[in-house]
């Protein structure tokens, strides 16, 4: 199936699914909710798995909230200097792609209690062997000798983060699909003990072929900030020197004809999509005009195309870096959006849980 063919078939397969669960949103108003770790420089994995959808969707004019997931970020051993700069690049990185905070709500996720708060009492009645299953939680501790205990507990966070704004939709890449059930699976546990109060929130996959954009090196692994291996990804940020490097050296195989064979040939064919995106053509029109050239010229032109992609969003970048008075005060706004409308919900969780003393109760025995 063509790239053009695979947008379409998403596109009526989310109307589908739009329609089916207006039912649903009849008792809770829709809200996007995302989040995005600022452990390090965004890739295009983020971008065109997440955040290209989140600018999408705010363009839309839905309602649209995006945290920089911080406290996820420490669920690994960290720098804090690192950090404090890697929200501050994150921010800037996502308002050069086109988040818009006069549209979207764009805070920082520790700067707003109730995703802790709500967190615990959703630990509360998460089981440890539901967690233990969890992909994510395998792949990244699975060469620790000391598995700290937040990477172990971090999907359960995801699920206050969400539920903390009662999110009803959550755009993000397929890594993230099994977190989201989770949630699901919290929010459900919560209204059947405690009364309704969540809405079960559904994941926004986009188009299979960038919802898990592949990593450069190892096409089996999918692109991660995280990678120890810097030529495994594009970040936004790289030069033109960097990007031809990575692209140079982007496992393919021993194949040198241009064909897009997305399981047979899972190299090329991750660059034919990342191409197809940035260049905003077919994978059948890239196919069709790289007939006559070889793997290495069609790494080229790939760069190229990359690079001229990327440029505008980097003046951008580093025109907001500049200037971190305004990155501060627009996360601050943000802030206090998402903070008002936590704390409303977290009154409702509370009342829920017995968490309020009996007023009535208290004057009562007061009384006696
Ligand atoms: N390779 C990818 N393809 C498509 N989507 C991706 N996402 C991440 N990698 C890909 C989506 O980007 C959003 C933000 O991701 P995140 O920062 O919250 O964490 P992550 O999924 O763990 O991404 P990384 O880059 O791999 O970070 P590290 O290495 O720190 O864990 C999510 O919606 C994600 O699905």
């Amino acid at each position: 199936m063509t790239i053009l063919k695979g947008r379409l078939l998403q596109e009526c397969l989310s109307k589908l699914y739009y329609s089916s669960k207006n039912t649903e949103s009849n008792r809770y108003p829709k809200k996007i909710f995302s989040g995005i770790q600022p452990t390090g420089a965004i890739h295009l994995g983020n971008y065109l798995g997440a955040i290209s959808q989140w600018v999408k969707l705010q363009d839309q004019g839905e309602d649209v909230m995006i945290s920089i997931a911080d406290l996820h970020s420490m669920t690994l051993p960290h720098d804090p200097r690192q950090l404090s700069r890697n929200i501050q690049e994150i921010a800037a990185t996502l308002l050069s792609c086109g988040i818009n905070p006069e549209k979207t709500i764009l805070f920082q996720q520790s700067k707003v209690p109730v995703h802790t708060q709500l967190s615990w009492c959703l630990g509360c009645i998460c089981t440890m062997p539901r967690l233990a299953h969890l992909p994510q939680y395998k792949e990244k501790s699975k060469d620790l000798k000391d598995i700290p205990l937040g990477l172990f507990v971090y999907p359960v966070l995801q699920a206050a983060d969400i539920l903390a704004y009662k999110g009803t939709h959550v755009p993000v890449g397929e890594d993230q699909i099994q977190q989201i059930q989770l949630t699901q699976d919290l929010a459900r546990m919560f209204n059947k003990r405690f009364g309704e109060t969540f809405p079960i929130p559904h994941a926004l996959v986009t188009g299979t072929e960038f919802a898990k954009l592949r990593s450069l090196r190892d096409p089996a692994k999918k692109m991660s900030k995280s990678d120890t291996d810097s030529k495994s990804r594009i970040c936004l940020t790289d030069n033109i020197t960097d990007i031809q490097r990575n692209i140079k050296k982007a496992v393919t195989d021993f194949t040198s004809e241009v064909t897009y064979e997305p399981d047979k040939r899972p190299g090329i064919s991750n660059l034919i999509n990342i191409h197809s995106f940035v260049a905003n053509k077919s994978v059948d029109e890239i196919c069709r005009e790289a007939k006559n050239i070889n793997t290495g010229e069609y790494k080229l032109i790939v760069s190229n195309a990359l690079a001229e992609f990327l440029k505008p969003i980097q003046d951008k970048i580093t025109h907001y870096l500049s200037d971190t008075v305004l990155l501060a005060d627009v996360l601050e706004q943000g802030r206090e959006k998402a903070n008002d409308i936590a704390t409303k919900n977290w009154n409702e969780v509370q009342c829920k849980l017995g968490l309020n003393m009996d007023v009535k109760l208290a004057n009562r025995i007061k009384n006696i």
